[in-house]
């Protein structure tokens, strides 16, 4: 497959200003014409033919002005039309076979519905088009079929007629008003309810909301409303962004390739992403319903009014989205929390990826497929990097910047340079350098040390770019670091600064400080870098304690205990030495678990031990066994240590009463940690416990968090509420998913025996990615599954991917990055994981997607 290389962009030789779609719907065989008007582009060259994009298509009756047109073409899976003159209309038709597309791109079936998705280059499965995000067009749609099996036929826009016929047909006609790129075209046609309520926008317009599920999830559908109302209204409070059409429609379908779609007025969600109650759904369910309702709500402005001009620009949309959807869930859910929920998960995903074969720039240079760069360092790091613009400028200016780049390219396909010059233009900011976060890949390391003398406190702070593939040499990046020094005697400080490291290395020398402070840097993760400071421990201690800045409390007990574990996995640590480390590690968890002055959701992140990826990242080569040896050693000694304070923790929390509040959802988490930890130091205990928890739960939250500790115990428990979860929940496709990955990603010694007999149930489908990911994604991150020193965790991964890729080559190919990262393993696995991938290369006919992420990891 080709690369493609964003330097080679140029503009689409025609305009196509409208297109309209006639379809006739059947699951087996739907039939599509498409009736494009075209026009020469001023900026494009002057061609003799347009370059229609399609996959796996066959045109028939092409017509050209009304004319059966003999001049056309196929090159490859493109039509090719002859066009003389400078505006023609151009039509012809496509059949295609909903049932048969296992891919999941372009028009598929799903549970006898019929859905789309486009992005980014499935609507060439459906029509001959230009394919691409800078050309946009106005849709008319109009579809038709079977009464009985689609009584609701959706589509963009608004629904500007109806009728039905005498066969037992009906059809409906849509407009999209606003003009937008291929890749927002979506149609839905199926046996669907919608749960409607209506908003009014800040200028008075009424819009018509539904959410369009089975009739048998309607009442599941609550909270998804209640959260798109609020992101509604938030996105004009907060970004002054209003809704442009009469209807907003959302369909939930349980074959999905990724969260949800913004296609513009017809969102296309996983039921993963709308469905909740609280006794099959988490309080973490409720939060991601939430957070990717408004992600894909706000699309309606960072995405779809201003749209990006091709895929290298990704970016643009999505980490802007992401940020926005990152404040607007601070809003609703505390600020502390969620910001560092986001850093760990950028920490878990995007540093492992920046780091390895697949690291790429937020604005990617080249791609094979682009499927492969919906990406954690595209979506997560975009957004940290325009957070950091947000930090440096403020709230209000940052807000002048987007209103001026919301305004000036309304209605345009953009870049990202478009929106750095709209934030220097509106926010006053100078970004010159900071365009380099755009073009270097990597996780920029800052060396931090502070030193005192007299009065004075010096700071020195020195930063490196570390080398990825295909850029060898770094410029040094404008770094926001966010600061504070601290009285160790009041744990007071005098304000905190915002310091800008823009070069190599910067001095910064403090005055009035008789006695040393103690510095608290990089507060709130102003900057997606690795800090690493000199520090000791007794700091460690002592900012985990009283830090002001959650994210910085929380930063320092995480270092204080990957300092620890990194130590131990080094090895050679004298056991008074390791001693002393744990013990200072649980005085800190002791004040933590019993400090009446936190609530129980900061608590519970602060709690949580640094996951295992996580600590394999400080690690030039990791030792996965290890690794986990060690990070369970610890937990148990915690749990010995503070035994009777996890269970007057487990206690006091079992005794506040179930509900949605902050205060019962922080007892929730608190509750399934303190099992965590008893889990490793008393297992007969935390069976004990959990088990109890199992069965006076009434929520998902409580019961889910008392199986998955079960999963990893030997007792009778695992499998008594192991087999009770599934009788109780037998065909709720959701709650399945969670009992396949509660067992797939358990810490339980026979794992892969697990994950072997799983793929042999009857409930496990290949073809559903929901189900698929629940199996093998959790299971990717299984220490001794995964992990597994001779291979089969590996071998099974490969096997996986080698029996998906022909079926659903996307899903497929995102497994291929956990083997990927055999160069930062210890020798032995990394001999086996490469060895996996050079099986999964030797194949032929692959797809684009499992080549390219095989090849780069290979590389
Ligand atoms: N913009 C959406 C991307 C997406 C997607 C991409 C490739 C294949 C399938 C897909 N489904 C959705 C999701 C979002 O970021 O909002
Ligand atoms: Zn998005």
């Amino acid at each position: 497959p080709p690369l493609i290389r964003r330097e080679d962009y140029r503009p689409f030789d025609w305009l196509v200003p409208e297109i309209r779609l006639d379809f006739t719907l059947g699951l087996e065989r739907t039939l599509v014409v498409a009736t494009l008007k075209v026009e020469r582009n001023p900026n494009g060259e002057p061609a003799s033919e347009i370059r229609l994009n399609g996959d796996g298509l066959t045109p028939l009756d092409v017509t050209v002005d009304g004319h059966a047109s003999n001049s056309w073409r196929m090159e490859g899976s493109d039509l090719l039309v002859d066009l003389p003159g400078d505006a023609h209309e151009i039509r012809f038709a496509t059949e295609i076979a909903p049932v048969a597309n296992s891919q999941l791109m372009g028009l598929y079936a799903s549970n006898g519905m019929l859905c789309t998705q486009c992005e980014a280059e499935g609507f060439r499965r459906i029509t001959f088009f230009p394919d691409r995000p800078d050309v946009l067009s106005t849709y008319t749609v109009r579809m038709e079929g079977p009464k009985d099996a689609f009584p609701v036929l959706l589509s963009n826009g608004n629904r500007i007629a109806a009728g039905g016929g005498e066969d037992g047909t009906h059809w409906a006609e849509w407009h999209d008003p606003w003009p937008k790129p291929s890749y927002l075209f979506a149609l839905v046609a199926g046996d669907l309810v919608a749960r409607k309520d209506r908003f009014t926008t800040m200028s008075g317009r009424e819009v018509d909301l539904a959410i369009w599920v089975r009739a048998e999830d309607l009442d599941r559908t609550g909270h998804a409303m209640e959260s798109l109302i609020k992101s509604m209204k938030w996105d004009e409070q907060v970004f002054g962004r209003e809704y442009d059409l009469d209807q907003f429609n959302i369909v939930a379908v349980g074959d999905f390739n990724m969260g949800a779609m913004e296609n513009k007025g017809l969102n296309v969600f996983n039921t993963k992403y709308v469905l909740a109650d609280p006794e099959t759904a988490t309080d973490g369910d409720y939060d991601g319903i939430e957070g990717v309702i408004a992600h894909e709500y706000f699309h309606n402005w960072s995405g779809n009014r201003v749209t990006c001009r091709d895929w290298f620009q990704l970016s643009l949309k999505e980490g802007f989205t992401v940020l926005r959807d990152q404040l607007f869930s601070q809003d609703m859910q505390g600020e502390a929390v969620k910001r560092i929920e986001d850093v760990r998960l950028l920490r878990s995903v995007q540093f492992p990826e920046d780091s390895g074969p697949l690291a790429h720039p937020i604005r990617p240079d080249s791609f094979r497929e682009i499927g492969n760069f919906y990406t954690s360092t595209v979506y997560n790091k975009g957004a940290e990097v325009i957070r950091m613009m947000r930090t440096m400028a403020g709230p209000e200016r940052f807000r002048e910047g987007t209103d001026l780049y919301f305004g000036r390219h309304d209605g345009e396909a953009a870049t990202c340079e478009d929106f750095i010059r709209a934030m220097e233009d509106g926010a006053g900011l100078d970004l010159a350098q900071f365009r380099l976060w755009y073009s270097q890949a990597g996780t920029p390391k800052v060396e931090v040390s502070l030193a005192h003398e007299g009065e004075a406190a010096t700071l020195t702070l020195r930063q490196t770019v570390p080398v990825t593939p295909g850029q060898p040499d770094k410029q040094p990046m404008p770094i926001p670091l966010r600061l504070a020094l601290l009285d160790r005697e009041t744990g007071r400080h005098n304000g905190e600064q915002l310091i800008v490291l823009d070069k190599p290395e910067q001095v910064h020398r403090f005055e009035g400080f008789a006695a040393k402070p103690v510095l608290s840097v990089n507060r709130g993760f102003s900057a997606p870098v690795a800090i690493e400071r000199v520090i000791d421990s007794d700091d460690l201690v002592f900012l985990a304690k009283n830090d002001d800045d959650a994210f910085a409390r929380y930063e320092a007990m995480q270092e204080l205990i990957v300092g620890h574990l990194v130590a131990v996995v080094e090895g050679g640590l004298d056991e008074r030495v390791q001693d002393a480390a744990r013990s200072s590690i649980a005085e800190v968890m002791r004040v933590i678990v019993t400090d009446a002055a936190l609530d129980d959701s900061m608590r519970g992140e602060l709690m949580m031990l640094p996951g295992q990826t996580y600590i394999a990242e400080q690690l030039t080569v990791a030792d996965p066994g290890a690794i986990h040896a060690a990070r369970e050693a610890l937990k148990g000694w915690l749990a010995k240590s503070l035994e009777m304070e996890l269970v007057a923790l487990h206690e006091r929390a079992s005794g506040i009463s179930s509900g949605m509040d902050r205060a019962a959802r922080g007892a929730r988490k608190v509750k399934t940690q303190a099992l965590v930890f008893l889990a490793a130091g008393n297992p007969e205990l935390a069976e004990r416990m959990a088990a109890a928890q199992y069965d006076a739960a009434d929520t998902m939250t409580d019961r889910q968090g008392a199986l998955m500790v079960l999963a990893g115990l030997a007792g009778p428990q695992r499998t008594h509420k192991l087999i009770d979860f599934y009788n109780r929940f037998q065909g709720d496709a959701l709650v399945i998913d969670k009992w396949f990955s509660l067992q797939a990603g358990s810490l339980h010694p026979h794992v892969i025996e697990h994950v072997h007999a799983l793929a042999q149930h009857p409930d496990f489908n290949i073809k559903n990615p929901n189900r698929v990911r629940s199996l093998y994604m959790a299971f990717t991150g299984t220490p001794l599954g995964f992990h597994a020193a001779d291979g089969e965790g590996y071998r099974m991964i490969a096997d996986l991917i080698l029996a998906l890729d022909p079926i659903n080559a996307s899903t497929a190919a995102r497994f291929v990055p956990p083997l990927g990262r055999w160069r930062r393993i210890e020798p032995g696995r990394a001999a086996l994981m490469r060895g996996e991938l050079e099986r999964i290369a030797a194949h032929a006919d692959l797809s684009r997607d499992t080549f390219e992420q095989v090849t780069r990891s290979l590389g």
